[in-house]
């Protein structure tokens, strides 16, 4: 794919208030999920769990993309299609988690840098074949004392880089998904300052590695009270100083901010997205969740067909009211009891 192949699949990933979905847990994270509805994590629960996922009636009209895990990329539907074919019919795009996963900061206690880039231009090649458009890589940033330190924001920006210079170079546009957990006690000053660090030298990096932002799209967390915070944030809050650090840090040039959820509630994530789409800026700002919308669709399955098309209902409910909290149209009032 050109250069402008990959503007476009960017643009088409977010358009009309579109989001992802992020079903890209690795075997070890769907495995603590499936353990949360007593399912066993075997190769074919997966399968029947992303397909209820991906052949929701529906679902095409609210997620533009789905990042999927190496394994679930080679799978098929119960009538051997590929996945990626699957969606593909329905005009969502598929993607592909690259990174092998964050692991400890030689040196930097409490820190982690993530790893994949040994043999990733040979991997991108293939996923590609197998018909992944976008790809995505995460790192982890950690609110501590003393830290994110620069080392940890430097070594993360840096990989961030070289994986999106290679992506571009097989046509694949990657998301640069810079995540500042928000597991930590610390208020949302705190957030933003770790938040602000983060990005600027992630733009950095990129310039400095020659990446065109105009082929990828930006996955970060939302500026936020980390859990442990007594004083919480109020959503207004959350959109002011959110929209404030993105406007200091993130280029207009980037063609889509998609926020991932962290670790938030279903209706808090959307609640959230809908505050900071009405403060607004110059990117559209959708969605790239995996936990606020697969964890009511996750429990109502809990491994019984009977319960697929609840499910699927469950899903694209979430899916649905996430896309209008990306046009700021969302009201608490459109939403449907939460499963038990
Ligand atoms: C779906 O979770 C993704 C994969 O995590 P692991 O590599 O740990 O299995 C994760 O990268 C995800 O895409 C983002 O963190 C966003 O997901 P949430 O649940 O935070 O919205």
């Amino acid at each position: 794919m050109g250069v402008q192949g990959m503007h476009e699949t960017a643009r088409a990933i977010v358009a009309d208030h579109k989001g992802i979905l992020a079903a890209d847990e690795s075997t070890g994270t769907i495995k603590k999920r499936f353990d949360s509805i007593g399912v066993e994590s075997t190769e074919e629960n997966r399968r029947l769990y992303r397909q209820l996922l991906f052949t929701a009636a529906g679902m095409e009209d609210s997620i533009g993309g789905v990042i999927l895990y190496d394994e679930t990329l080679r799978q098929r539907a119960d009538d051997g299609t590929p996945f990626a074919d699957v969606l593909a019919s329905k005009a969502v795009i598929p993607g592909i988690k690259v990174d092998t996963g964050a692991h400890d900061q030689s040196g930097f206690p409490g820190e982690k840098v993530t790893e994949g880039l040994d043999g990733l231009r040979g991997r991108l090649e293939e996923y590609r074949g197998l018909g992944a458009r976008f790809a995505k890589w995460r790192a982890v940033i950690t609110i501590g004392d003393a830290i994110p330190s620069t080392a940890c924001l430097s070594a993360n920006a840096h990989a961030l880089a070289r994986y999106a210079a290679l992506c571009q170079e097989t046509g694949i546009v990657p998301i640069v998904e810079p995540e500042v957990l928000m597991d930590a006690d610390n208020t949302i000053e705190r957030c933003y300052e770790a938040t602000a660090g983060t990005l600027h030298r992630v733009f950095h990096e990129l310039d400095v590695q020659g990446v065109d932002l105009r082929g990828t799209l930006l996955k970060p967390n939302m500026v936020i009270s980390g859990k442990g915070c007594p004083e919480q944030a109020s959503a207004e809050r959350i959109a002011e100083l959110t929209i404030r650090c993105f406007l200091d840090h993130v280029p207009a040039a980037v063609p889509g901010i998609v926020f991932l959820s962290g670790g938030q509630s279903e209706v808090e994530a959307t609640e959230n997205l809908n505050a900071i789409n009405q403060v607004g800026g110059p990117w559209p700002l959708s969605f790239s969740y995996g936990r606020a919308l697969q964890a009511s669709a996750l429990k109502v399955w809990a491994g019984d067909a009977g319960s697929a098309d609840t499910a699927q209902a469950t899903f694209v409910h979430r899916a649905r009211m996430n896309a209008l909290a990306a046009a700021g149209a969302w009201t608490a009032g459109m939403e449907q009891p939460v499963a038990a």
